[in-house]
């Protein structure tokens, strides 16, 4: 056991080799095809202090090693003080997309940097650090509409075969349904029901695209679903054309699992899904509610003048968060997409708390930065909001790991807040 814990590495295709000679019967009770991806990068795969037996290339395709007995030696429940310590010990999974490397062009002005190629920023990724891109479909198959199935198979197989290569998940693929002239109006709340149709026909050319890369998570942004104008769609109706478009992704594919990213403003002046609650609430009107779930993201909460953190233990405690997109976000503005902790660090703190506290990652979940440069920033420093913003959440996981717990719990029972309050800010001040 301590052996496999000290020498497996995920990375090392040695140590992978090593450990399925010796403990290759834990396959028994697994759930991998002969022959399929998931079975050809089948390894241990150590999460938040528990054993799994997954793919490696896609930790959220694990699988839990009950029947093995050597794992189930090892997965023991554990007396609480070596749980937390475990706990203590989580390592997080990093990720973001290729938009996070943008070129800042605005509403009103051009790019300010040369845009670079998919391959580049996969490497760039992997050398900063991060294990999984997230994806758009058409960051996939670029062009999508304008392609067969037979080439948006081909295309998503070679993509799939370069994440493989450069070691690197695909966490999601969301559908971008806001840029066609077919979703002016919005997408599956659209006026037109022909432009409804085109949603509904690119969603699920979305989950095939998902399929061939690995994951079977769908990430919704619902960016046109709502109004400028009060009276131009009907909000009854239209809660019941997104549960329709929900159902129809679900019976398409039985594995995926879709989780709705809310946003209460822009570009529309009011989203009909503007918060967890309305995601959670519409996923209890689905086929299979159970796989529907949702994506927090720090800024969008923040416009709907919510406390990301309330938000984070809002939805884990529905066992509901897939996904995250943590940024920052000064103030009820434009969408500022602002480097993790960059406009206000103890918000960023209780969110790193929120997730502490809440297990996430346990199975597999990344830590997503839906961040963007500054439009000022050069070419030289192009990588810095992200780099800055999983090292900030690193530190911040310290802090929430060092935060002293007990004198807090005194300070609540004599309800002396103000101390409370102060005992945070010297905390994340560093005296
Ligand atoms: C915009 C959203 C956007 C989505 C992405 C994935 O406000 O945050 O970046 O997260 O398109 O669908
Ligand atoms: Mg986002």
């Amino acid at each position: 056991m301590c052996l496999c814990r000290g020498l497996y590495q995920p990375d090392s295709h040695i140590a992978r080799k090593f450990c399925a000679a010796i403990f290759g019967w834990a396959q028994l009770g697994t759930t991998t095809k002969p022959g399929s991806h998931a079975h050809r990068n089948a390894g241990f795969i150590r999460q938040a202090g528990e054993w799994h037996w997954g793919c490696r290339m896609n930790p959220a395709f694990r699988w839990w090693c009950q029947e093995a007995p050597f794992l189930a030696l090892i997965s023991r429940p554990t007396p609480y003080a070596a749980a937390t310590l475990m706990a203590k010990q989580r390592q997080y999974q990093f990720c973001f997309g290729p938009w996070n490397i943008s070129e800042g062009q605005d509403p009103y002005g051009p790019p300010t940097r040369p845009p670079q190629t998919f391959d580049w920023k996969l490497k760039q990724l992997k050398k900063l650090g991060f294990d999984a891109m997230m994806f758009h479909d058409d960051d996939a198959v670029p062009d999508i509409d304008g392609k067969s199935d037979a080439h948006l198979r081909k295309e998503s197989k070679e993509l799939k075969q370069k994440l493989d290569d450069a070691g690197v998940a695909a966490e999601m693929v969301a559908p971008r349904l806001w840029f066609s002239p077919k979703t002016i109006d919005g997408a599956y709340t659209s006026n037109d029901p022909k432009c409804r149709q085109y949603a509904i026909d690119r969603s699920l050319r979305c989950l095939d695209i998902a399929g061939y890369l690995g994951t079977d998570l769908i990430v919704l942004w619902l960016a046109r679903e709502g109004t400028y104008l009060r009276e131009a769609k009907n909000g009854r109706r239209s809660t019941e054309l997104l549960v329709q478009a929900l159902d129809k992704m679900l019976a398409y594919n039985k594995k995926i699992h879709i989780s709705i990213e809310p946003k209460p403003n822009e570009p529309m002046d009011h989203a009909y899904i503007p918060t967890i609650g309305h995601a959670l609430a519409i996923a209890q009107l689905t086929r299979d509610p159970k796989r529907v779930g949702c994506l927090i993201e720090s800024a969008h909460a923040i416009l709907a003048g919510l406390d990301p953190a309330d938000e984070i233990d809002f939805a884990m405690t529905f066992g509901k968060l897939w996904s995250l997109h943590l940024n920052d976000q000064n103030g009820l503005k434009f969408d500022q997409d602002k480097p993790f902790g960059s406009s206000n660090l103890r918000v960023a703190f209780n969110q790193v708390r929120a997730l502490e506290r809440n297990g996430y990652g346990k199975h597999g979940e990344y830590v997503c930065f839906d961040v963007h440069p500054f439009r000022t920033t050069k070419v030289e420093h192009w990588l810095a909001h992200l780099v800055n913003s999983r090292r900030t959440f690193l530190r911040l996981v310290r802090k929430a790991r060092t935060y002293d717990e007990k004198t807090a719990r005194q300070l609540i029972a004599d309800r002396d807040y103000a101390a409370l309050d102060q005992m945070v800010l010297e905390h994340l001040m560093g005296e």
